[in-house]
């Protein structure tokens, strides 16, 4: 017998002893036997009618807030997480984020974003400039083109043609910022791990503000319908056409009717690399509870960069459909806001691998 031969019988003998173990039965094919399209998994948590928002950071308040104002009075959810996330994409405190974002190395503002819903309906624009609310241009792309995500120019165009202003957003604020850091010009994202502290010049940022930060919002209505919006301006002082993980589908955010939603932040880079939300919503849907999940999401990440990983944010955030809620990020300092009926302000510190910051 040649060693091809026998080890193709080897592995035959070696499936047939797994599928007796297993009890012998074939799994069922993708269409059964009447023709129909067969299920898939049962999904493990029932659906909720409760209605939540949750999303990531502390200025995840002020837009579940916005989110809840739709969601309250039972409407959708995913009008709810278009325009709760607005509210950040409109703070000109805010530089991590729409208007007033710090700009990429070349001074341009180049902004990130997606919108999912329970069917598996997405739309995202990546590196589109001078639009305020590219999480509404996110929304037209899935609504109104049979394509998922348009970028740079092609996204702007879009973005006119549907009637959005062209606008500056970049605020002296931020342009100081920019001058300032060319005086070093080292790109060097730092572990966004504290409250937002605007002004107080906490993280050696100028203007204090962190140099990145996402706001990724998660809603399930009174219909137990859910959906997800992810909005960014991304890493401050990044490489002009850097794209990160926020307006890409299964990395930035992920939605499965089925199962839940997840959501991330910090260094796109590396939740890009891991599939991040994607593999947050898969884990649950094997049985994980949404901090199982959003841990083991997290781990992938250290597991694979243990090294780099000592000074990188990575914070994931998650909701099943039964509206339970869960987040893990690597460094200590991750917050994420949830806003149901009973609370509108709550604001939940993230567990992390670590507890003290490497920076
Ligand atoms: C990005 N994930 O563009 C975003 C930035 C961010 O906390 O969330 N930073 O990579």
């Amino acid at each position: 017998m040649t060693d091809r031969r026998r080890f193709l019988k080897a592995s035959l003998l070696g499936a047939s002893a797994s599928m007796l173990a297993w009890g012998g039965k074939l799994a069922a094919g993708p269409i059964d036997q009447s023709g129909k399209l067969a299920a898939g998994p049962a999904p493990r948590t029932p659906p909720t009618t409760t209605a939540r928002v949750i999303s990531t950071w502390d200025f995840g308040i002020a837009a579940n807030q916005a989110a809840w104002a739709i969601l309250g009075k039972g409407g959708h959810a995913l009008d709810a997480v278009e325009t709760g996330v607005q509210v950040p994409e409109s703070d000109l405190k805010n530089h991590s984020v729409g208007r007033a974002g710090y700009p990429d190395r070349d001074g341009h503002v180049s902004l990130d974003a997606s919108i999912m819903d329970a069917d598996g309906n997405c739309g995202a624009v990546a590196a589109i400039e001078h639009i305020a609310h590219p999480i509404s241009v996110a929304r037209r792309v899935m609504e109104r083109t049979p394509h998922v995500l348009l970028v740079g120019e092609g996204a702007l165009q879009f973005a006119l043609e549907q009637g959005f202003k062209k606008e500056e957003l970049l605020t002296p604020e931020s342009e100081k910022a920019w001058h300032e850091w060319q005086k070093t010009a080292k790109y060097q994202p730092s572990i966004n791990s504290e409250v937002h502290d605007y002004g107080k010049g906490k993280t050696g940022m100028p203007g204090g503000a962190h140099n990145h930060d996402t706001i990724g919002m998660l809603a399930i209505d009174a219909q137990g319908r859910l959906a997800g919006a992810c909005t960014t301006s991304g890493m401050a002082w990044k490489m002009r056409g850097r794209v990160g993980d926020s307006p890409i589908i299964g990395a930035g955010l992920y939605v499965d009717g089925e199962i839940g939603g997840a959501t991330s932040t910090g260094v796109g880079e590396e939740v890009i690399r891991n599939a991040g939300s994607f593999l947050v919503v898969e884990l649950m849907r094997q049985g994980r509870s949404p901090q199982e999940a959003c841990k083991e999401a997290v781990m992938r990440i250290v597991r694979r960069r243990p090294e780099a990983s000592k000074t990188l944010q990575v914070g994931f955030l998650a909701m099943n459909r039964a509206g339970e809620v869960g987040a893990y990020a690597i460094q200590r300092g991750f917050s994420y806001a949830v806003c149901d009926a009973k609370k509108q302000d709550g604001l939940i510190p993230a567990q992390s691998v670590y507890t003290t910051n490497y920076s």
